[in-house]
């Protein structure tokens, strides 16, 4: 608004020899120009939905109830309790299970257009493998919650797979063992007949990075696993065909009855080039092939990014590896999974810059070393409080632009974006947080023509923080998890998505 008025100035100045009435139409002119814009540049458009979203073992609790099994978060847990600070677990998280009816009335409130909570695989098929009995009462839990949402005129949105695999598979081998993928179709297919007649937005996995990286790369999510470079890797080439085999099921057998959409779930981080220098452009390309490319180019493009099959194929023949310790792909396989996608989605909370650096000791087999680049922050960036991570909403628009380009204009869904806090109910910096990515966002959409439809918040309440147990809050509502009743409060930033979703502008930008 005020770049239009600075324009509006220069006019006059320019026209001041010109005669009253040319300048007096242009001024006019300028006037329903300025309202247009003012239109158009602060609000979201008529199609765009927001949304809250939660996963089942962060919140439902009820970890042993109604026939659900142990899956892997239960089970490092319990036998290894010290894997998450404070030995916290999710054996009550939130309550969830019994408390829904109530969290729906807080989604509600909030106002939100749809729902994103996950299911949880062990407590719908306890054995996990292919054919075993579907369990109805976790059946019903999910029905119920689905009704109840509908009901309140709220969308659900669900995520089939976050991170809560049936302990059952996990003896098996979990996702180093290509049966898995027959295990998650007829999971898959399960919830599809049970659930999609009102469920019309599915996502098969999120974040599957943090399940092959974190489960069987770094080691800091369950089963907790390291051996990056090979088990990552491999993980991450039988999740895709899980992926793509769910995705068929759908196409084949319920879309023209369903009549619904289903994607995948990819975080990422921004990469921005550490100088202007070729070598960190390449440096940044190279992050986000990596790191969000490594999922999203053999769903959308077919076959893993060819900077990945490059590097790591010479770097494991250099190490002396018989075979690429990046699995390869038949043609049919990358047909099979290429285009088995109705959307991409993204999860984003921060960016950091990159550098080109020199090749890596040829001895280090870690995803690490096949990415090869540095990360750093810049010391201006802001920090969450505690500082925990940096604070880049400008990361999100490019980020999106990003997706765009490289993937060819697909919709676009941010699934998750949020902020931790450590406890209190004045929570300005997680409404500075979210103002700051929706404004990056709009901008993309009204500015670049970006073609997101939905924003999704991270998270609802305080919840289950996997390996960080309480200890970090992403909640607009908090919970008091010492109280048994497990009662939630409103922060300030509920109030303030409530007054964006209705005005769906940024409040204080409108004004
Ligand atoms: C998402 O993970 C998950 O889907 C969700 O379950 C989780 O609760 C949420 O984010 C919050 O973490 O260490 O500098 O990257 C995404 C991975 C890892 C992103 C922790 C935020 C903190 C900043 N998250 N990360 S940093």
């Amino acid at each position: 608004m005020h770049y239009i008025k600075f324009l509006h100035l220069s006019v006059l100045q320019q026209t001041d020899t010109m005669n009253y009435k040319l300048v007096w139409l242009l001024y006019l002119y300028g006037l329903t120009f300025e309202n247009a814009n003012a239109a158009i540049n602060r609000t979201f458009p008529a199609n765009f939905k927001f949304g809250v979203a939660t996963a089942s073992y962060q919140i439902e609790g009820a970890w042993n109830e109604d026939g659900k099994s142990e899956n892997i978060w239960d089970h490092i847990c319990h036998e290894n309790p010290t894997f998450v600070v404070n030995q916290d677990n999710g054996d009550i998280a939130c309550d969830s299970y019994h408390k829904y009816k109530e969290d729906v009335a807080l989604l509600k409130d909030i106002g939100v257009d749809f729902y994103r909570f996950s299911i949880s695989w062990s407590r719908v098929i306890p054995e996990g493998v292919a054919g075993s009995p579907v369990n109805q009462l976790g059946i019903d839990y999910y029905k119920n919650l689905v009704q109840e949402l509908i009901d309140n005129g709220i969308e659900p949105m669900v995520t089939m797979y976050h991170w809560d695999l049936p302990e059952a598979l996990q003896d098996l081998g979990g996702w180093l063992n290509p049966e898995i993928i027959d295990h998650y179709a007829y999971y898959a297919k399960t919830l599809y007949e049970e659930l999609g007649d009102s469920v019309k937005h599915w996502m098969t996995f999120n974040e599957p990075k943090q399940t092959c990286m974190g489960g069987y790369g770094d080691g800091n999510m369950a089963p907790g696993y390291n051996f990056t470079g090979l088990e990552d890797y491999q993980c991450t080439h039988i999740l895709l065909k899980a992926h793509a085999k769910a995705y068929h099921t759908y196409d084949e057998e319920f879309r023209a009855e369903q009549q619904g959409s289903i994607g995948i779930v990819m975080d990422t981080a921004w990469f921005e080039p550490a100088s202007d220098s070729d070598q960190d452009k390449e440096a940044a390309e190279r992050g986000l092939q990596f790191m969000y490319g490594w999922f999203a180019n053999p769903i959308v493009n077919g076959n893993y990014p060819q900077v990945m099959i490059d590097r790591i194929d010479e770097r494991s023949a250099a190490q002396g590896y018989a075979v690429s310790r990046l699995p390869k792909f038949t043609d049919e396989e990358i047909e099979y999974i290429k285009g088995t996608h109705d959307f991409v989605a993204v999860n984003y909370y921060s960016g950091t810059y990159a550098q080109w650096i020199e090749e890596a000791d040829i001895n280090d087999v870690s995803y690490n070393s096949d990415l090869n680049i540095l990360v750093f922050p810049d010391d201006d960036w802001e920090d969450t409080e505690p500082p925990w991570f940096k604070i880049v909403p400008w990361g999100l628009g490019k980020t999106v632009n990003w997706i765009r380009k490289t993937y060819n204009n697909p919709e676009i869904f941010i699934t998750e974006n949020g902020y931790p806090d450590v406890g209190g109910l004045q929570d300005d910096k997680r409404i500075y947080f979210y103002k700051e990515h929706m404004s990056s966002l709009l901008e993309a959409i009204l500015d670049d023509g970006v073609n997101v439809t939905r924003y999704t918040a991270w998270s609802l309440m305080d919840n289950f923080e996997w390996g960080l147990g309480y200890s970090k809050k992403y909640g607009m509502y908090s919970v008091d998890f010492e109280d048994p009743d497990r009662p939630r409060t409103p922060k300030a930033s509920a109030a303030y998505y409530n007054q964006v979703i209705t005005t769906r502008c940024l409040v204080d930008v409108c004004e």
